[in-house]
């Protein structure tokens, strides 16, 4: 039975499942999911997932969706590397903490300033208000801090010396920013040590192919969005500027 991911990798969820498979050879079928073309609202994808989002991993009849439930099953029925989630219960436990914080924590922060900062200037033609942009900017910023503070402290990586789930899904959350040429890294040289270090334990080639569509995104031409799809990212828009 063929396993089957169904990802954009502009979405952070969808590169960590896309980089964890690659890294560990876990041979699957790729779906490319257009966010941006509104392919999640399809009536195929619906069937798929009803909920509408990516990443989804299909098997047979078997469908998952959420990244870290993914995630999970990869490591138990791949019997993955150790160290991506070790059996000590306290490292454990490091990794169970930033991967229960990170959808609010970190997730819905960095996806707010890619669409303020980059998205909905590129869909609508006009910028967010300001205060408001700035106002999701210093969230980024307070988050990013605890991340560092207290997530990473002083050690090489989130559960210590040796990289692992946390640390990918961490880094890939953090690169969003830098999709709209905002380096959250610049002037935080613990921050961008760090990213150096999970970047050279994933390959710089896998994580420039896995970076790709982010990093373009800017010349996105938007002119052939379908006007429905242009209708919910507007209704998005307004709720944000709230
Ligand atoms: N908590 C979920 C987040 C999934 C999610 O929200 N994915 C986004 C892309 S990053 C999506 O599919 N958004 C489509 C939409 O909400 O319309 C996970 O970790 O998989």
């Amino acid at each position: 039975m063929s396993l089957e991911l169904y990802l954009d990798l502009i979405s952070p969820p969808c590169r960590s499942v896309y980089v964890f498979a690659k890294l560990n050879n876990i041979r699957f079928d790729y779906f490319p999911v257009d966010l941006l073309r509104g392919d999640h609202h399809s009536k195929e994808f619906e069937a798929i997932n009803m909920l509408k989002t990516v990443p989804v991993l299909k098997e047979g009849d078997f469908t998952l969706v959420e990244s870290i439930a993914i995630l999970m099953y990869l490591i138990r029925k791949y019997r993955t590397s150790i160290y991506w989630y070790p059996p000590d219960v306290q490292l454990r436990g490091l990794i169970d903490e930033y991967l229960a914080w990170q959808h609010e924590g970190i997730h819905i922060k960095m996806q707010k300033f890619l669409w303020s900062k980059l998205l909905i200037p590129l869909i609508t033609g006009q910028e967010m208000p300001k205060e408001r942009h700035e106002e999701i900017l210093a969230d980024v910023n307070m988050n990013v801090q605890m991340f560092t503070d207290h997530f990473l402290k002083d050690k090489p990586f989130i559960a210590g010396n040796i990289i692992s789930l946390a640390d990918l899904v961490a880094v890939m959350e953090l690169m969003q920013p830098v999709g709209a040429s905002y380096n959250i890294f610049m002037g935080k040289p613990k921050l961008n040590a760090w990213r150096q270090r999970v970047e050279d334990s994933v390959g710089p080639r896998l994580f420039e192919e896995a970076h790709a569509r982010l990093l373009n995104i800017k010349k996105w031409d938007t002119s052939f969005l379908e006007p429905s799809v242009k209708e919910k990212i507007i209704a998005m828009v307004e709720n944000m500027a709230k």
